[in-house]
């Protein structure tokens, strides 16, 4: 990883020069926008409990799940935060059943978000994070954001944690950069690599019984040190950005496999599978559903879930290889 300028440096670089030097103007606002948003979702999490934030809005959202009062403060902010940026066309957001579409003529992206990810973590001062992807608009929206992962332009996400920080990718490598005390998101660190393997491995075990047999036999083959005789350590945050965080900083594997309950598993494709997955190999690491790269998926609706496998190129690799020879055994069966 290169250590990128530091607050104490000379040359302080925002997100939003370092995406116009990288990327050009147009994503550079994009960016910009979401910057701002993740900016003001920060400043309402830290002081959450001081402004009768935490806690159910009372509705319940396009998944059937119970929305908290910030994921609607967020999804609002990203809302706006984007409608007011020209060269986006529309949005779609878990928290939205439908796309919504801002009206501005020829304007060249969608932008595709979870406002606040790991939000059952909110009311216990846990870390959650705004998940984002860019994908170009191409004729009707809903087509323009079910293409493959492979075709994002950019993807990012915020982590608020004990400090609030936003890695991002448009191709061409990792950045991060932390919000400092003057309100920008600066450089603080780029062309970051994921280690090759890593120390831990990230999953609810308390599903492990009903995961698919693979994934059971791939768990307990790294706890009896068969990946090169590694003994890993658990971790498991249950807030997507931070456990995500950690395997790209550290290295290891975060898994959410199918369950008997899910047969796609739990997570979004659109909105957090692919968007990390496009970090995860440009960082040098990877991201499978199972048998396949996540960023070859061709979604079938824009809240498809997926089974995700993401994380260093050794342990990724472990479980695609254990996942194939499973399905060919059973089709021989067959
Ligand atoms: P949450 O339900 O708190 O919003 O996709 C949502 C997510 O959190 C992820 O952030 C997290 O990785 C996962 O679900 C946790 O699921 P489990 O509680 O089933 O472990």
């Amino acid at each position: 990883m290169t250590k990128a300028m530091t607050m104490t440096g000379t040359k302080i670089v925002t997100i939003e020069e370092y995406v116009a030097a990288s990327a050009g103007a147009e994503l550079a606002e994009v960016f910009g926008a979401i910057a701002r948003a993740g900016r003001q979702i920060e400043r309402k999490i830290r002081l959450a409990g001081l402004s009768d934030l935490y806690g159910a809005y009372g509705a319940v959202n396009v998944q059937g799940e119970q929305q908290q009062k910030l994921d609607v403060f967020a999804n609002d902010l990203l809302t706006e935060e984007l409608r007011g940026v020209a060269c986006v066309a529309a949005i779609v957001s878990e928290e939205d059943e439908a796309p919504v579409v801002f009206g501005h003529a020829d304007a060249a992206f969608v932008v595709v978000f979870d406002p606040l990810d790991g939000s059952s973590n909110i009311d216990v001062n846990v870390n959650v994070g705004t998940i984002f992807s860019v994908v170009k608009m191409e004729g009707e929206v809903v087509a323009s954001v079910m293409k493959p992962g492979r075709e994002q332009v950019a993807a990012g996400y915020v982590l608020y944690g004990p400090s609030a920080v936003m890695v991002l990718t448009t191709g061409a490598g990792v950045a991060a950069f932390t919000l400092g005390e003057d309100e920008r998101f600066v450089l603080t660190a780029e062309g970051l690599r994921m280690p090759k393997q890593g120390p831990y491995y990230s999953a609810n075990e308390a599903n492990v019984a009903s995961w698919p047999a693979v994934y059971r036999e791939y768990l307990q083959m790294l706890l009896g040190g068969g990946l090169g005789g590694r003994r890993y350590g658990a971790r498991y945050i249950g807030s997507l950005v931070a456990d995500f965080h950690r395997t790209l900083l550290k290295g290891g594997v975060f898994l959410y496999p199918p369950t008997e309950k899910a047969l796609k598993g739990k997570l979004r494709l659109l909105y957090e599978a692919s968007p990390l997955a496009m970090i995860a190999e440009q960082a040098g690491g990877a991201a499978v559903d199972g048998a396949g790269r996540i960023l070859e998926v061709q979604a079938e609706g824009i809240h498809e879930r997926t089974p995700l496998v993401i994380g260093s190129r050794c342990e990724v690799a472990a479980l695609q290889k254990a996942v194939v020879a499973a399905l060919s055994a059973t089709m021989e069966e067959e």
